[in-house]
């Protein structure tokens, strides 16, 4: 099993990866998109699914319509583990070559 991150390691992974939110007992990261339909944010879903499925490390998902919050955590160990780091960095990547102009414009 993955360890946990101590503080120090979650600021310095925290860095590396762009505006994904820790929480106050830096036990998870959370980040939100808001795309241009519904249909884009289950597409979104979907794709998130396949990749949680390939690393093994599954996100909590909320879905409001067009929004679809991720909250990622490694239950197995109470915290942040490397798995919650490698996931993040692979949804920013999926958002970036597969979503980017689905981004939802005000
Ligand atoms: N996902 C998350 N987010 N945390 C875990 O601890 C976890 C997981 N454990 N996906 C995995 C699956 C584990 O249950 C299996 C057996 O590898």
């Amino acid at each position: 099993m993955s360890p946990r991150l101590n503080s120090a390691q979650i600021d310095t992974h925290l860095e590396k990866i762009g505006n994904w939110t820790l929480d106050a007992h830096k036990a998870s990261i959370r980040k939100a998109w808001t795309f241009d339909s519904f249909k884009t944010a289950m597409n979104f879903f979907v794709s998130v699914g396949a990749i949680a499925e390939e690393l093994d490390h599954h996100p909590e998902f909320l879905s409001n319509y067009n929004k679809m919050r991720i909250r990622l955590t490694t239950h197995d160990a109470y915290g942040l583990t490397h798995k919650d780091f490698d996931l993040a960095g692979r949804i920013d990547q999926l958002v970036e070559q597969q979503f980017s102009n689905l981004i939802q414009k005000d």
